[in-house]
């Protein structure tokens, strides 16, 4: 059995930036990187917030990361005893990802001794704007200490700085009142501490940080404990968001640490009751499988109505802090059978930034709504014109990623069809969804092209999933999903009670089902491999470690107009293979293999979005050995160290949700084999070998069932809501 901690002993300064990732604590509303109080933006520190943006200059539009409110370090007869600065005697950081509590314990040896300061703390999940932080300090000498504490506004920022008004207060109450540059949010900190031993606490003053401090002197080996309280609100929750956060700090001081923490780790607990997954005879895989869930839970936008879910999650401003085609088909399914709550708040985001997605269509020249490749509030498309850096020339390299994924509106029409037939909720229709549906499948319409002496329709100069080969026509993924959206905009245009009457609803019904019929779908070949693209067959056939000799720089760029990949059939991440997940029953068994044969050994899995597609359709074609290794990498993409971190020049380090989520399907969807065919939940096992038993709870038709797995056999009970 796994003890849900994950500790990390001794200390690395190579390992700042990726521990930062692995140990994140979130609630949704933020999420606070796993740094040390001691840290600042140097380490990047980062308290990231959910659903706020803002732009400064010609700088990428990003996320707001907020005034860090757990900062604190130490001085020690005088000195400033930090790491990374000071070298530790004995040093471990914990991570105990069943209720997000973060623990860091560091001795120091000095002149006179040794001092150790211990610190845990969490952001809570029962109220998303408090986080607490209980430190405590003790010595086996008389130690003069002086703890400096407070809340930082001096942030970590890719494309900033963010605040231009930082109003700090560090008398009595600490405060932090800032204000962005582009829309003049307000983001207010206030920060209470309690201190329950004889000392000084004095009013301190660092450049854009509210900081005091408490000084005393250390009878031997006895143990300071520092409570402190932060509460942290936007203009976007409130209209006075300082005096909100102040009066939620003394609130929650009051109402102490232990007390703050029990509530946290219910919230936690009720969690965990629908979607702990057991995995007897395989602790890693429990293990991995169990933390990728918590990063779910860390992001899950449970206080909200209309946010979704950043490809990076909280854990910084990487990509934008931008909501992908990750979360419809990565990630949603994960909430659908754990918390279809959570799931509609997901698909209604999507129905709430239409306008935006309409708007795009239109710019580009299309009719219905062409989703935000990167979409922020309103749907506004974030993704640049130039979205890699080239590493030779250090000169923005146009990409067409916002120009041409055009599966991306495919996606949210896929989610919706989803969540209605795996929740039988289809109230979404009646609240904008079938609206959001008809425009997709009218802009997939506006795209198709037809030749004047064929009769089937094309998408042309688009890019799939494999973002490596760009501007290519007919990918086989994209013009699928496209006939998909067809299909589902025809059935809700058939159903009155979705749309209401209107004029155009028979010529739409026609035109779509003539899509529907003549769109063209990629077939296989005499060998039973299906082209990605047109064309496809015909481009240099060589392996991906040959393709990766032939960099001159690491961090150079694989794909676009001269990259490595892009004449060659090595392809960045699943794309046939993402198709054949998505509709197994496109093809025989055997042509799914042959894919999978065919296109592994091709793929670079260059995104944490691969591994999961291959090892679902690999459990599909009764290749449990094939798809372990990948779940593996799926459900370690934040755990294990060594993830890719660049894209040309440009980061792209953070967690990764759709992986988390991708490593919940194969577990759920691949191995345990849960499927919804003809409207019912079927559970058809595929174990791997060391997976003894395996048990979990799914929702279904909001029906709560519990699926329990041993030997191959599955057990499936209904469950009263627990
Ligand atoms: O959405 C993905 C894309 O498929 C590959 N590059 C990273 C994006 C965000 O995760």
């Amino acid at each position: 059995m796994i003890d849900w901690k994950l500790k990390d002993i001794s200390f690395n300064s190579d390992n700042i930036a990726w521990h930062g990732n692995k140990h994140l604590v979130g609630n949704g509303y933020m999420g606070v990187r796993g740094t040390l109080e001691e840290y600042t933006k140097e380490q990047l520190v980062a308290v990231n917030l959910a659903g706020i943006y803002d732009k400064v200059g010609d700088g990428w539009r990003e996320p707001v990361n907020a005034p860090n409110g757990f900062y604190g370090y130490l001085i020690v007869d005088d000195e400033v005893v930090k790491l990374p600065e000071s070298s530790a005697e004995e040093h471990y950081v914990e991570l105990d990802y069943r209720y997000g509590i973060f623990t860091r314990c560091t001795t120091w040896r000095l002149m006179r001794g040794n001092i150790t300061l211990k610190s845990t703390r969490f952001v809570s999940m029962d109220d998303v704007h408090v986080g607490a932080i209980k430190t405590e300090i003790s010595a086996d000498f008389h130690a003069d200490v002086k703890y400096v504490f407070g809340i930082d506004a001096d942030v970590w920022d890719i494309n900033g700085p963010h605040f231009d008004i930082i109003k700090v207060n560090s008398n009595g109450l600490m405060t932090v009142d800032a204000v962005t540059h582009e829309k003049n949010h307000n983001v207010s900190v206030a920060q209470k501490v309690t201190v329950e031993f004889p000392c000084e606490v004095k009013r301190e003053e660092e450049i854009n940080k509210a900081v005091a401090s408490v000084s005393f002197i250390t009878d031997l080996n006895k143990k300071y404990v520092i409570e402190r309280y932060f509460a942290l609100y936007t203009s976007l929750d409130c209209e006075n968001p300082l005096e909100a956060a102040k009066e939620a700090a003394v609130t929650k001081a009051i109402e102490g640490y232990d007390t703050l923490l029990e509530k946290h780790k219910n919230a936690w607990e009720n969690l965990w009751r629908r979607s702990e997954i057991i995995i007897e005879g395989d602790d890693k895989s429990m293990e991995a499988l169990n933390y990728s869930l918590y990063h779910l839970h860390c992001i899950a936008p449970r206080h909200a109505d209309n946010l979704s879910i950043a490809a990076r999650g909280l854990s910084g401003q990487t990509y934008k802090g931008a909501v992908f085609w990750d979360t419809e088909m990565f990630i949603l399914d994960f909430f659908i059978m754990t918390e279809p709550e959570v799931a509609k708040k997901l698909i209604k985001y999507r129905i709430d930034t239409l306008e935006g997605a309409k708007e795009k269509a239109k710019g580009y020249g299309y009719d219905g709504a062409f989703y935000a490749w990167e979409s922020q509030e309103n749907g506004f498309d974030a993704c640049s014109d130039y979205n890699v850096t080239d590493v030779f020339t250090k000169r923005p390299m146009r990409t067409y990623f916002k120009d041409k994924q055009i599966h991306i509106s495919s996606a949210i029409v896929y989610a919706m069809d989803k969540y209605i037939s795996l929740t039988g909720d289809d109230s979404i229709l009646k609240e904008g969804g079938a609206e959001t549906i008809v425009e997709c499948a009218k802009f997939y319409y506006s795209a198709l092209i037809k030749k004047v002496c064929d009769d089937r329709y094309e998408l042309r100069d688009v890019i799939g999933p494999d973002e490596y080969h760009e501007r290519i026509d007919n990918n086989g993924y994209t013009n699928r999903m496209a006939k998909n959206t067809f299909r589902i905009a025809i059935e809700v245009l058939e159903n009155e009670e979705y749309l209401g009457a209107f004029a155009d609803r028979e010529e739409l019904i026609g035109k779509f089902s003539d899509a529907f019929d003549k769109i063209f779908i990629q077939q296989p070949d005499s060998e039973g491999v299906i082209p990605q693209f047109d064309g496809y067959k015909e481009l240099e056939d060589v392996t991906v470690d040959e393709v990766r000799s032939r960099l001159i720089d690491p961090k150079e760029y694989w794909g676009g107009a001269y990259g490595v990949a892009s004449h060659t059939k090595v392809i960045k991440q699943a794309d046939v293979i993402t198709w054949l997940a998505m509709y197994p029953q496109d093809f025989d068994l055997e042509v799914m293999k042959q894919n999978w044969n065919y296109y592994e050994k091709r793929t670079e899995h260059g995104s944490s979005l691969s591994a999961c597609m291959y090892a679902l359709v690999a459990c599909m074609c009764n290749m449990t050995e094939e798809a372990f290794p990948l779940f593996t990498k799926s459900a370690t993409a934040d755990l294990a160290p060594g993830g890719k971190e660049w894209a040309g020049l440009v980061y792209i380090g953070g967690t990764h949700p759709a992986s988390a989520g991708g490593a919940y399907m194969v577990a759920v969807e691949g191995f345990a084999g849960v499927n919804f065919k003809n409207g019912k939940l079927n559970v058809e096992p595929k174990l791997p070998e060391s997976w003894k038993k395996m048990s979990f709870h799914i929702t279904y038709k909001n029906v709560l069932y519990r699926v329990e797995i041993s030997d191959n056999e599955a057990l499936v009970t209904e469950v009263d809501d627990m």
